[in-house]
């Protein structure tokens, strides 16, 4: 799994636009790791949607994720699910997954962050990074904590809210392996360059972080 970009789709974010279409935009712009999540619609409705948009990840070798729903990414055979703090516990949803898939967990500091980790993490998400409009109750932690946490998280530490190409540096050098966007992709005019963007963004932070070549 390349954790660099996590695109997440989100119809609500997407404002009417098909997912699908803006699924193959960002597959056409480099991203390799996708996540859907979809806090309104039922099992029944979402299913299709879900089952097309997974097909299309299989297709391009792209990692599918589903945000909250134990249920649909095991009926999906998605790549893993995606869970908050409040939604069902690591240990709970490791009796419903299949062996080898990721559990992804979204933390707000520093001890969520380290349950995340003896959780069993296959990735710690960590935010708000900066202020979202996406989530309306979202704590903003900032870079600093991607820093604090760098030396103690060993699976991929991804920041979230309120990135864009231009702020993605920050936290990036802050220590991040990658970030997770929503509206700066989903929202934006052309999804395939705002993911080019976000990955030029990335690489040229890593650049700057690497260490200089020894003389
Ligand atoms: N968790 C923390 S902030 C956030 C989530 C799901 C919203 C991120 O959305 P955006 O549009 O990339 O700020
Ligand atoms: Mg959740």
């Amino acid at each position: 799994m390349d954790p660099s970009l996590c695109v997440i789709l989100d119809r609500e974010a997407a404002g009417g636009r098909s997912l699908p279409e803006i699924l193959d935009a960002v597959i056409a712009g480099g991203c390799r790791l996708v996540q859907l999540r979809e806090k309104a619609w039922p099992s029944g409705r979402l299913l299709p949607l879900a089952e097309a948009l997974r097909d299309r990840c299989r297709r391009a070798g792209v990692t599918f994720i589903v945000n909250d729903r134990v249920d649909l990414a095991v009926v999906l055979d998605a790549d893993g699910v995606h869970l908050g703090q409040d939604d069902l516990p690591p240990r709970a949803a490791r009796l419903l997954l299949r062996p080898g898939m990721i559990l992804g967990l979204s933390t707000h500091s520093v001890g969520q962050a380290r349950a995340a980790q003896a959780e069993g993490a296959g990735y710690v998400a960590v935010g708000s990074m900066f202020v979202t409009r996406t989530k309306p109750d979202f704590e903003l932690v900032g870079p600093d904590l991607v820093r604090k946490l760098r030396p103690e998280v060993h699976v991929p530490l991804i920041g979230i809210g309120g990135i864009t190409p231009e702020n993605v540096g920050e936290v990036i050098r802050a220590g991040a392996d990658g970030v997770a966007a929503i509206s700066a992709v989903c929202a934006a005019p052309d999804p395939a360059a705002a993911t080019r963007r976000f990955l030029d963004a990335i690489r040229e932070a890593r650049g700057l972080t690497r260490p200089g070549r020894p003389l």
